[in-house]
């Protein structure tokens, strides 16, 4: 067990992990530096500003690609026992293919890992966390089947190039928002909206990209660099608005589409999309004409593959919503929308945070984890991402700070019910660009001054209260550290 009882309080094991997260566009800058190529968010960014609410880009973002020595020191002062970051595929293959490597982005990334190890701290690497190179995306991207294999080249020069110190891989952040964000309802670069079909055939793609790079780890790696491949997903908890049939059929599809989408196929013991979803969406394709299911299908081959193709559940976990039924009325077909036939919202009297989308309710993270355990069969979650944001920037987070509290304690409960929770990642290390938001919504633990040339960063009171839950191994709500006042009960 994760856990241990001091006195009445719950408290986090010696061997439970602490970390923080980051990702290559959010914060490394350096775009055109040292032969980076450009990618999806480059393009985006410097064609289309204006779908950037403050029409900023991710040209310099934090310099983390010019700071690697004193954000390391950052992250010894927070005490963390890992890293996760990601690696920019066009700063490795700037055409996107491997026929031309980048030794010097090469050397950036292994800059940062010896300096993390160097200093005790373990490099957990995403492969990929959105900035796809942009000649991919000319090809058509993610619903190119395609790319699976020039993901497989770029994961084999990844694990040669660093698996010799890097043990914790993850190929994809979020699939649904690299698939339904970016090909469906246009939220993420490229920002397409074939909503209900381009979403789909990117998921195929991406699943198979994800098993046969654990495939090829498996064959090439593993016996010599005995690491670990995994995925993270990102996944809300939905509740029914009502103990209608009909709504708690529709929290349940919302899970099963949102969650189940990529978790079914590599985590269920059955191996497959949800059969819900399969059903739903073949029915819903005949009723508007399609010759076939909308979305793609697996050949036995390929569900085997993929069953079991991840060595822990790396989960994304941010906040909660309502569901009820979608009034027919009200669906637009065909949209990913329609096919699971949820309507979910803000959970009534709810704290919002500085994203319109981002509901505190720290009980969803225990209701989620416990889902998990029984839908998956317990597997090994990882959680790579939880966090707060607001739009002040304001160093007194006492926000942040009560938003961690409340939901670590829910992860220690969660704990306590039987989930295998190992690892804990807040998001994020310092504040940066965050997509479509820019810069108008931060969720560091460190405020950066985007008005400064040189970027300086600045520890916010919940730095120092992370810090303090990771040597203590306890939540106490009321530590305050020293310079700074009180919160408000
Ligand atoms: C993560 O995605 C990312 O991995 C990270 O890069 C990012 O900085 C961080 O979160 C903060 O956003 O309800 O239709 O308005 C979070 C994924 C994004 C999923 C918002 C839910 C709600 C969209 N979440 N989304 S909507």
């Amino acid at each position: 067990l994760a856990y241990f009882c001091k006195g009445q309080q719950l408290s986090f094991d010696s061997n439970f992990r602490f970390g923080v997260a980051t990702a290559s566009y959010q914060v490394e800058g350096a775009w055109n530096i040292d032969g980076k190529g450009e990618s999806i968010w480059d393009h985006l960014t410097h064609t289309q500003s204006s779908y950037i609410v403050d029409g900023s880009n991710g040209d310099i973002a934090c310099d983390a690609y010019h700071k690697t020595a004193e954000d390391v020191q950052r992250l010894v002062d927070l005490g963390v026992d890992f890293y996760r970051f990601s690696i920019s595929w066009p700063r490795i293959f700037p055409s996107g293919h491997r026929n031309y490597i980048n030794q010097a982005g090469i050397d950036y990334y292994n800059g940062l890992i010896d300096e993390l190890l160097a200093h005790n701290i373990t490099p957990m690497v995403t492969m990929y966390h959105w900035d796809l190179p942009q000649s991919l995306q000319e090809i058509g991207g993610w619903p190119n089947p395609l790319l699976v294999n020039y993901f497989v080249d770029y994961a084999d020069v990844l694990f040669s190039s660093f698996g010799d110190r890097v043990k914790e891989w993850i190929t994809f952040n979020e699939p649904v928002q690299v698939c339904s964000d970016a090909y469906s309802t246009g939220g993420l670069a490229p920002a397409y909206t074939q909503d209900g079909i381009g979403g789909y055939l990117c998921s195929y793609t991406l699943l198979m990209a994800h098993a046969r790079t654990y495939e090829l780890y498996n064959n090439n790696y593993r016996d010599t660099q005995n690491g670990r491949v995994g995925i993270t997903l990102s996944a809300s908890w939905g509740y029914p608005a009502s103990n209608s049939d009909e709504d708690v059929e529709a929290a349940e599809n919302f899970l099963q589409f949102k969650v189940g989408w990529f978790a079914h196929p590599i985590f269920s013991s059955t191996g497959d999309f949800p059969t819900v979803m399969k059903e739903r969406i073949a029915q819903l394709s005949q009723e508007e004409g399609f010759p076939r299911s909308r979305l793609p299908s697996f050949t036995d081959e390929e569900v085997a593959l993929l069953k079991g193709s991840s060595d822990f559940f790396g989960l994304n976990h941010y906040t909660t919503n309502e569901c009820s039924v979608l009034p027919e009325e009200d669906a637009i077909r065909p949209s990913q929308q329609a096919d699971h036939g949820a309507l979910c919202v803000q959970p009534p009297g709810t704290e919002v945070g500085g994203s319109d989308w981002l509901y505190v309710v720290p009980e969803g993270i225990r209701n989620l984890l416990n889902w998990i355990r029984t839908e998956y069969d317990n597997p090994e979650v990882m959680i790579t991402e939880n966090g707060f944001s607001d739009r002040d920037g304001d160093l007194n987070d006492c926000r942040r700070i009560n938003y961690f509290n409340e939901y670590l304690q829910n992860v220690l409960e969660a704990i306590e019910d039987g989930c295998n929770v190992t690892t804990y990642t807040a998001w994020s290390f310092m504040d940066n660009f965050e997509w479509m938001k820019g810069y108008s919504e931060k969720f560091g633990l460190y405020y950066v001054d985007f008005n400064d040339d040189d970027r300086p960063r600045t520890p916010k009171m919940s730095a120092y209260v992370f810090k303090n839950i990771i040597q203590t191994r306890v939540i106490d709500t009321t530590y305050t550290p020293d310079g700074f006042e009180v919160c408000a009960a």
